[in-house]
């Protein structure tokens, strides 16, 4: 069953959560029908002036993403703002049990009238994280949230794609030695606005002390971009609630300096090339002589560079027949 466009506009427009809901499984659909529908509605999304906090939040599983954001979750509602928090879950099958996890992490906000809590489901695609996220921060933002968190699964490719999806990056660090720091991939700290030193708790203070120096130390190394912002290094207990109020002004002193318009055209522009890439792939994967040639290829269990050539040369001469 499909309902017509005005559906989701109304819903969303009257802030109806049940319609919210079902228009984010109704961008994560592939069937066409479905698709034309949600293309719609995304335009009609990027058309709203309404401006939400796009904050992104990674960090390696276990470090307290949940916990951190029960607790700035429950300081954002204590300043009677809302929040929309997306947990990205890249296979949804395996995971499903530690998003139910997450939402008894998020036990003080999970059912408050302003949190909305959803986990976002990559598809197979390339690039499948990044589009159904983009997509559904666009409907969380025309239904009007002031915040929206998105929480990492914190491996791999996902970190950088929510990188160029979110307005503010923030990268959760446990306190520890320099063995510890000399783990955390390079890459994703040279991403991180703020950098936060979770599990800071009164016991480990001395500890989370030295950390923080630590990466403090570090941060003059890093090849970070951003000119408006000097990136910075924070500690905080999720659980004993330290260090909450001041990350929260740390957030809000972020938005007040840096140019959200030309982060918001970035943003726009790596989907618009997200989007490009995923509809290239998928024409080309489903023309019937490519297919015919990548199953070939597939189908010999031996690997060799001969085969590599074959492939290379046969595609290449396909794709040279479109400029003729
Ligand atoms: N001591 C302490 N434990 C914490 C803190 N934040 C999270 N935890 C615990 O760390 C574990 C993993 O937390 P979770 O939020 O699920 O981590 P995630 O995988 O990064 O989302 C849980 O047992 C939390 O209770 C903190 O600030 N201090
Ligand atoms: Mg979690």
């Amino acid at each position: 069953m499909i309902e017509p466009l005005s559906y989701y506009i109304d819903g969303i427009n009257n802030k109806d959560r049940i319609v919210l809901s079902r228009a984010i499984t109704l961008i994560e659909s592939t069937v066409p029908a479905h698709r034309v529908v949600a293309n719609q509605l995304i335009e009609y999304c990027l058309k709203q002036e309404k401006q939400s906090k796009r904050i992104g939040i990674t960090g390696s599983p276990g470090v307290g993403k949940s916990t951190f954001i029960n607790a700035l979750g429950a300081e954002i509602i204590a300043n009677s703002q809302s929040l929309a928090i997306l947990a990205i879950d890249p296979s949804s099958t395996i995971t499903k049990g530690s998003i139910l996890g997450d939402k008894t992490r998020m036990y003080e906000i999970a059912y408050h009238k302003d949190v909305f809590i959803r986990p976002t489901a990559s598809s197979n695609y390339l690039g499948g994280i990044a589009q159904n996220t983009y997509q559904t921060i666009l409907l969380c933002e025309a239904f009007g949230f002031d915040y929206i968190l998105i929480e990492t699964v914190g491996v791999g490719q996902s970190e950088i794609e929510i990188k160029h999806l979110t307005d503010l990056f923030m990268l959760l660090v446990l306190p520890n030695s320099g063995d510890e720091l000399q783990g955390i991939k390079r890459g994703v700290m040279e991403l991180a606005d703020i950098i936060i030193i979770n599990k800071a708790d009164k016991a480990n203070e001395q500890q989370a002390k030295i950390s923080v120096a630590q990466l403090k130390s570090v941060l003059p190394l890093l090849n970070y971009q951003n000119k408006e912002w000097n990136n910075i290094v924070l500690q905080t207990s999720s659980i004993e609630k330290i260090g909450i109020d001041n990350t929260l002004k740390y957030i809000e002193s972020y938005f007040s300096k840096v140019n959200i318009e030309s982060i918001r055209k970035q943003q726009l522009l790596s989907w618009k090339n997200n989007l490009v890439i995923q509809l290239i792939q998928e024409k080309i994967m489903s023309n019937k002589n490519i297919k015919t040639i990548i199953d070939e290829f597939l189908a010999n269990d031996a690997y060799s560079y001969k085969q590599i050539q074959k492939i290379n040369t046969q595609l290449e001469s396909l794709i040279n027949k479109l400029d003729s």
